[in-house]
């Protein structure tokens, strides 16, 4: 089997955002039979779904998997564990930490367990600006152009982290 070019997206709005988001690009270089290849900046969001919840920080990694769809899903939920995600009942409340596979290949994959390319990404201006970051002419398989889509966004909100030198110890 050849690898397969795989984008992730990341978010999270728990328990140090930043922390978590930065521990899980290193993560997913720690998947077997995968390579992280690049990653996006981090941003900060304002929550899509229930306002009454903290600011995400988010992000999108590039990885290159020999895994299938299916078993690198469950690779990203095992990760999601160890982030002590609580997968609670209310829909679109706060956590600790999402993992999404927002592209596998130029697959289109629709099972129960899994959609791909993620089914609300024309509408998340926080996986598209980071998507776009780290790759700039995608064609997203059923949905059209990266650039398109972005054109189509409402004005966002999006702004990215900028990640203080830690200064020099003299
Ligand atoms: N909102 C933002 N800004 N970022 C997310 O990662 C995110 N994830 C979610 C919901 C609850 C839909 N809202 C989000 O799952």
């Amino acid at each position: 089997m050849q690898s397969v070019d795989a984008y992730i997206s990341l978010g999270s709005n728990l328990q140090d955002p930043q922390a978590q988001v930065m521990r899980a690009i290193s993560e997913l270089d720690k998947i077997p039979n995968t390579k992280l290849l690049t990653h996006s900046s981090l941003y900060k969001s304002k929550p899509m779904g229930p306002s009454d919840q903290p600011n995400y920080v988010n992000a999108v990694a590039n990885i290159s998997t020999f895994l299938n769809a299916e078993a690198l899903l469950d690779e990203l939920q095992d990760i999601e564990s160890q982030h002590q995600r609580d997968r609670g009942t209310e829909r679109w409340g706060p956590r600790t930490l999402d993992l999404d596979i927002i592209l596998y290949g130029t697959m289109q994959i629709k099972t129960d367990r899994l959609q791909v390319p993620h089914s609300g990404l024309a509408e998340r201006e926080f996986v598209l600006i980071p998507l776009q970051e780290i790759q700039t002419d995608l064609i997203i398989p059923g949905k059209g152009e990266l650039s398109s889509l972005i054109k189509q966004l409402p004005d966002y909100t999006l702004t990215k982290i900028e990640i203080q030198d830690v200064e020099p110890q003299s």
